[in-house]
């Protein structure tokens, strides 16, 4: 016969600790509806399926909410777009980008091979250094205000710079099949790309040269990262 088992000592449920998890930090993007900057920023968020809080920043009403001393102090640049992330703060639009590469890294808006990452980057600067800082906002004003520049001239200008800089990236684009400016996922020049058309529109800018960029454009445009935040789909766009 077997021995009836000894009983066991009770034992004490198991008290479950509550689970701690950290709460995280609400992104915040501080920009402008209509700024092609701050599209970017747009852009790489929904791709990501970033959740975000919108802080418009009006930057024509009142000679531009970006010159307020309030938003100077968290951005002494006083431009947008401004991504802060808890305590972290970033301004430039494309370390916002590279900074939401590393917090949601898929899809990559820069890819992880050294050569695809440097071209990836060279042809975004060409549009985001070569092209939208001689066009922008208060380059233009300055223009205006510094040297009597009228309206036609001042687009003349947007025009031309628009040109210089879009002739050499559609001649840059490396041959690929797309749909995307380098294969078949989006990077940080589709990113850029997109907003420069946009702006390229506005000033009508003769477009016909640049088949590959429409191209691009129209297929982005049908994916709803890019088609969702679209300046006129934003809340702002009606203040
Ligand atoms: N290189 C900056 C450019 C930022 C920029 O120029 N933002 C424009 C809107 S697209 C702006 O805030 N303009 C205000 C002004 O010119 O006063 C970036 O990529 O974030």
């Amino acid at each position: 016969m077997t021995e009836p088992a000894p009983p066991q000592p009770q034992q004490a449920p198991v008290q479950q600790a509550p689970v701690q998890r950290a709460q995280a930090p609400t992104l915040r993007l501080y920009g402008y509806w209509r700024s092609s900057s701050s599209w970017r920023v747009r852009i790489a968020l929904a791709l990501k399926g970033l959740d975000y809080e919108a802080r418009p920043v009006h930057l024509v009403r009142e000679g531009g909410e970006q010159h307020r001393p309030e938003y100077r102090a968290r951005n002494p640049q006083a431009l947008v777009p401004l991504l802060e992330h808890g305590e972290f703060r970033l301004q430039q639009s494309l370390a916002i980008c590279e900074y939401l590469d590393s917090l949601a890294p898929t899809p990559a808006l820069v890819p992880h091979a050294p050569q695809a990452a440097a071209q990836v980057r060279a042809l975004a600067q060409q549009i985001a250094c070569e092209i939208q800082p001689l066009n922008n906002l208060r380059v233009l004003q300055q223009l205006g205000s510094r040297f009597g520049a009228g309206r036609e001239q001042i687009a003349d200008w947007y025009r031309y710079w628009l040109t210089l800089g879009f002739d050499a990236l559609e001649a840059a684009l490396p041959a690929v099949d797309g749909p995307y400016a380098c294969g078949s996922d989006p990077t940080l020049v589709d990113v850029c790309l997109v907003p420069q058309m946009y702006n390229a529109r506005r000033y009508e800018a003769d477009l016909s040269p640049y088949p590959r960029l429409r191209a691009i454009e129209a297929h982005c445009l049908r994916q709803p990262a890019f088609a969702d935040t679209a300046p006129e789909a934003q809340p702002d766009a009606a203040a």
